[in-house]
Formats: C-alpha cells, structure tokens, sequence
C-alpha cells in the first residue's frame, strides 16, 4: 500500500468532474427548480422523482467531443492538478461507455457509439495526467434492483414527503420495501461487478473512487460484497487506489487506500492515514443553472494549502453543461489557481 499511494501523497491536487443526464438541464426539470434544500443538481432525478421514460428523453441532448474532452484536462493541468477523476456511473446508472453489463450507456443511447472513457484515457496519457473514475455502487436509480428509487417501478412515490425522504437519506436508510437483499445481490451480480471489471480491464485507471458515505451495516450493501469487490480490484489492479466511500473504513493494510471526508470538509488537524477533502467548485457537483454563487479563488487556494500542510489532498469538483463547455466563473476560477501555483512552483 505504502507504494501503491506513493504518486497520490506527491500530486496532491486533482479534478472531478460530474457530468451525466441531468446536466442537459442544469438541474431543472418541467419548468421546476430542483426540488429541497440542497443544491445537488445530479440528485435531480430523485429529488424532483423524474419519471424514468422522461428522463431518458434527455440522454440524445448530451454530447461530446475528443476536443472538449482534452479542454478538460488542459484546464485541469493548467490549474495545478495532476490527475483526474471521471464520473463513470452515478446515481442515475448512466455509464460513459460501452457497457457489455447494461445498455444504459452513453455510446449505445446516444447512438454516437462515442466512448468517452476511451477518449479522456487517450487524453490523459497525451497530457501525462493520471486517471480514476467515480463509480456508484450503492445507490443505482435505473436498475430495478439497484438502490434508492422509489419513484418508478412498483413504489408508490406519495408515501415520500420530501421532508421524509431527506430524513431516511441522511439516517442512511434511503427507504425501499421493494428491494430486499436476494434482489440487491442481482443487480450487484449483474451490474456492478462486471461493470468495475470492465473498467478496470478496460482503461486501466489509476484509482476508483466509489461513493457510499455511510458504513457498510446501515445499508443494504454487505461486507462480503464489498471486500470481494475489492478483491477483485486488488487482483486485476494490484495499484488502483481506491476511497475509503467504498463503505470499509480501514485504510491501509487489507484495507483502503485513502479516506474521502465529508463534501467541503477541510479538517483543522492532522491525519496519519491519507485523505482527501471533495469540494466543488460552486455548491452542486454537477451543473445546476441555479447555483451562481461563486466562490473566490482565495478559498480554493487557502484550502489546498491548508490540507496539504495537514498531509492531505483536494479534489475540485467541476459540472460541465450538456455539450462539456463550462458553466459561470469556472474555467476562470481554473485559471486563476494555477497562476498562483505556477508563480510559486516548479512541476
Ligand atoms: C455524494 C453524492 O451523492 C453526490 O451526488 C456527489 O457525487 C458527492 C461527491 O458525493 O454526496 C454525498 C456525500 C456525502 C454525504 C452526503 C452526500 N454525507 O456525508 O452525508
């Protein structure tokens, strides 16, 4: 582990980028805003409980290009950062390439047979950035079996106020009755396994980054799951770093390589083990038309310095719009941060 880290612990700064099916709006959907009081704009499907045939109306209106791909990770480089990490799959089950597992992907609905994964890999290697995707394994709102929705298939929606489902959210018990565990090992057996297997054999990414905040015992996922998961990882992978979110918390040894805190958490204390803090460039992650308070360069620059004087490391959330062009004071707020950095330092 000491050595699988190595290259993590030196680039300390990094970009996420979420970008998937809600971006075609900005986090509106049928002339509402989103929907409760956090500003999530990728959460607009659950939040306003899109229906998912409307939904998957939106999927033809995003597009990419190499070109717009390679923006990304010029910008990125260009701010100081070192490697990148992609969402590959959020919530919403939207995968970025040609998934033989699911045909919820974006080459196949699109029908631009367009793999983004390959595209930004190719990029990244051009520009010597490293590469990680985000992957959801917990919560999946397309497959039947996956966790979270219970707007389509059989739930009844109205039992869900949306004071309610905020609370069962942050309790960790987002509420299905539908589900069980037997149906859960399905979509575990047939989506995500052979999904992570795929991006793993596939693009050889320098890390994986999965998303479950709360542990592993107040959800549905097991522990069998999860550490045959990372098995698998750790055998087809030997030095793909991955996230404490995976839902195990120990870090090293047996266990994962870094811990994510909080969103936005910036600790005034030191760590031994490694970690990072996600913060987002605005207050959604990804693009929300509505969310144009922007932050000052300032705050971005204070907070890396900050961690990384406390052994840690940041990772800037961008949301790119529908066709990957970037939303308000991003690309300046990018721009910006490197120019304090390159001031300051060499490579
Ligand atoms: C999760 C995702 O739900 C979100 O869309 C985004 O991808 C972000 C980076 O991660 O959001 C979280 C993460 C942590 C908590 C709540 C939502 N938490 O600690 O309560």
């Amino acid at each position: 582990p000491q050595s699988r880290t190595a290259w993590w612990k030196h680039d300390r700064f990094g970009m996420f980028i979420h970008w998937s099916v809600g971006s075609v709006t900005g986090a509106r959907f049928a002339g509402e805003t989103l929907r409760n009081p956090t500003p999530y704009g990728e959460w607009l499907r659950c939040r306003n409980r899109v229906p998912r045939e409307e939904y998957d109306k939106m999927i033809p209106y995003l597009s990419i290009t190499p070109e717009k791909i390679e923006h990304w990770v010029t910008l990125a480089k260009d701010a100081g950062m070192k490697y990148i990490v992609f969402v590959a799959k959020h919530h919403d089950g939207f995968a970025f390439w040609p998934s033989q597992a699911s045909d919820y992907n974006y080459p196949n609905l699109t029908n631009s047979g367009f793999d983004v994964l390959k595209s930004l890999r190719e990029a990244c290697d051009k520009h010597n950035m490293k590469l990680g995707f985000y992957y959801s394994h917990w919560l999946d709102w397309e497959h039947p079996y996956g966790w979270g929705n219970f707007w389509d298939f059989e739930n009844d929606p109205s039992k869900f106020s949306d004071v309610n489902w905020q609370e069962t959210l942050y309790s960790g018990a987002l509420f299905r009755t539908d589900v069980d565990e037997k149906k859960f090992g399905i979509y575990w057996k047939d989506k995500v396994v052979p999904q992570v297997v795929e991006l793993l054999e596939g693009y050889n990414p320098d890390m994986l980054w999965f998303d479950m905040w709360e542990p592993h015992e107040k959800t549905i996922v097991s522990k069998e799951q999860l550490t045959n998961l990372l098995d698998t990882i750790r055998t087809l992978s030997p030095n793909c770093l991955v996230n404490s979110r995976l839902g195990i918390s120990q870090i090293g040894e047996g266990g994962v390589d870094y811990e994510t805190l909080f969103d936005n958490q910036f600790p005034t204390y030191s760590i031994q083990h490694p970690w990072q803090s996600p913060v987002t460039i605005g207050h959604s992650w990804g693009y929300n038309r509505d969310d144009d308070a922007w932050r000052p360069v300032s705050f971005f620059v204070e907070n890396l310095a900050r961690n990384i004087s406390k052994g840690g490391n940041l990772l800037l959330n961008i949301g790119p719009m529908a066709d990957g062009s970037l939303q308000g004071e991003t690309a300046y707020t990018l721009r910006e941060i490197g120019k304090v950095i390159h001031a300051n330092a060499e490579g």
